[in-house]
């Protein structure tokens, strides 16, 4: 067995079973593990922001770790931004990253790089095997890393020479990695917020955010709610928020400074389970950075080391909430908005939560177009519903692709403005080569719309028109339907709401991919 053959016999056995690869030469050796050891199910991206991305989404609907395959520096380099975000996400990956046979290094030949000064940024952990007997006790732990709680970004660099030369010890496999433990639950904070929401419920908020998001964990919230008058409510960004008709209703804090200083407002107190501390996304002259009102106190119940389920469970328990019911969201309309609608924002939203099949699993990177959704599919069929944690755009597509695969039988909805889509679309090529379950729709507002808000909310003013060339997306215009149709999906462009949710219900109901170009200017 070399050390190549080790790694991948390692990976299996600590439970990761995917791996998303864009290999090069350095990787030839991992390649050829992967056609001798059985087990492993390959995934090619034909750029590494894919298949990093993959692995986030992956892991968000699985609650385990993907292998990605990544060809030295600047593999991992074109993979970092969807690290930075599956790392806000707290979705564990196990990066192998290739690298020169140690003899070369010196040579100091095109590719040689600072991997691990690459990596390190985005990774909690970081390790080059010196050789291939260390291959499985290296890749043990980065699994292990990956699986820890909360879980984390772990990278090994694997020499050439590591991956080819024989493992001469017994330690070429180290068998299964236990699942990480939570933490147990401070009494303190646990009564604390117990006190609080039995003497001023109405004026208490639950602030949900990483695992809290699950339905479980959100019943529990639910119950309280009913029991003690308090609000609940998700932080912006979720990495996987359960929701939809008969869950509890969990709107999510709004993305623009004033609407959620609004609605943070009343609050005396906000208890986080899972949530930090809300701020905004940017600073803007004059405005605050933190969004909860001066004089509001902020009660940390649980974090991510800690089961968000138990921890409300607990909480529900002190309160006398076990048996209590809740109201579930009232199940939206189904009845779609009439032809002659405008496709917006507020017409798109309704038109999701009347056609959404039950089980979908939204990847959320629609940007401005989505700013209404939250509020407009509350009430669809029960579903999963992703947003891309680190801010970093070019999340969805790759998303959408690891999404599918972790959850196979669910049809996976891909939102994504144009901008946004532009940046990975090599993922579409992914989604046809493994005929994945995945609707893209595009909202084709040929702009970067959002950027055009922020150009005023930061006080920069009107833009001029070289200001402006930087924010739109026309002189050309991107054409959709051949892009799709490059990377092997069928595509449909749709200007109106009966043939949006025609062509919408059609690709729901054709397994495999396909994309819609919604043309919004
Ligand atoms: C990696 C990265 N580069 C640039 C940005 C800045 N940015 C934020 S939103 C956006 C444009 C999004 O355009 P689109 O997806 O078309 O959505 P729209 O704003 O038109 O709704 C850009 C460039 C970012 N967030 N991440």
């Amino acid at each position: 067995m070399n050390g190549a053959e080790s790694l991948v016999h390692t990976l299996l056995d600590g439970g990761v079973e995917v791996c998303f690869t864009n290999p090069g030469t350095s990787e030839m050796h991992f390649v050829a593990a992967l056609d001798r050891v059985p087990g492993m199910r390959c995934v090619l991206g034909l750029f590494e922001g894919v298949v990093t991305g993959a692995a986030d989404g992956y892991y968000r609907m699985t609650d385990h770790p993907a292998a990605t395959l990544l060809h030295l520096g600047p593999g991992l380099g074109n993979g970092l931004a969807n690290l930075h975000n599956a790392r806000k996400a707290r979705s564990g990956i196990v990066n192998v990253v290739g690298d020169h046979a140690t003899a070369h290094l010196a040579l100091d030949a095109p590719l040689t790089s600072d991997i691990a000064g690459i990596a390190r940024p985005m990774s909690h952990w970081v390790q080059r095997s010196a050789s291939a007997d260390d291959v499985a006790r290296d890749g043990r732990e980065a699994i292990v890393q990956a699986r820890a709680r909360p879980s984390r970004i772990a990278t090994l660099i694997l020499p050439a020479d590591a991956a080819w030369s024989p493992v001469t010890t017994e330690r070429a496999r180290l068998g299964p990695v236990p699942e990480a433990a939570a933490e147990p639950l401070d009494e303190t904070p646990l009564a604390a917020a117990a006190e609080a929401l039995r003497t001023d419920g109405p004026g208490t908020l639950l602030l949900l955010g990483d695992r809290a998001l699950r339905e479980r964990a959100t019943r529990w919230a639910g119950r309280i709610a009913a029991a003690t008058g308090c609000g609940v409510m998700a932080a912006f960004y979720g990495a996987r928020l359960e929701r939809g008709a008969g869950r509890v209703a969990i709107p999510r804090l709004p993305y623009a400074v004033e609407p959620a200083l609004a609605a943070l407002a009343r609050w005396r107190r906000i208890v986080l389970v899972g949530a930090s501390d809300p701020v905004a996304f940017f600073a803007y002259p004059g405005k605050p950075g933190r969004l909860a009102p001066p004089g509001c106190e902020l009660l940390p119940l649980a974090t991510p080391v800690h089961d968000a389920e138990a921890t409300l469970e607990a909480l529900a328990d002190r309160l006398g909430a076990r048996r209590v019911a809740y109201a579930g969201v009232p199940r939206a309309s189904t009845v779609t908005p009439p032809d002659d609608a405008p496709l917006n924002p507020a017409t798109l939203g309704a038109l999701l939560a009347a056609v959404m099949p039950e089980g979908a699993v939204v990847v959320d990177e629609a940007v401005s177009t989505g700013r209404g959704f939250d509020a407009l599919t509350a009430g669809a069929a029960p579903h999963d519903w992703l947003t891309g944690m680190g801010g970093s755009i070019g999340f969805g597509l790759p998303a959408a692709v690891g999404a599918a695969i972790g959850a196979p039988g669910r049809r996976v909805i891909a939102l994504s403005g144009d901008g946004s889509a532009m940046y990975t679309p090599q993922a579409l090529w992914t989604m046809a080569r493994e005929n994945l379950d995945v609707t893209v729709v595009i909202f084709a507002n040929h702009a970067y719309q959002i950027l055009r808000g922020e150009f005023a909310g930061v006080g920069a003013g009107e833009p001029g028109q070289r200001a402006t060339d930087m924010l739109v997306l026309d002189r050309p215009r991107l054409d959709w339907q051949a892009l799709a149709r490059g990377h092997g999906l069928p595509a449909t462009r749709v200007a109106t709401p009966d043939a949006l949710a025609d062509a919408l219900r059609r690709s729901f109901a054709t397994p495999g991919p396909s994309l819609l170009e919604v043309v919004l200017a």
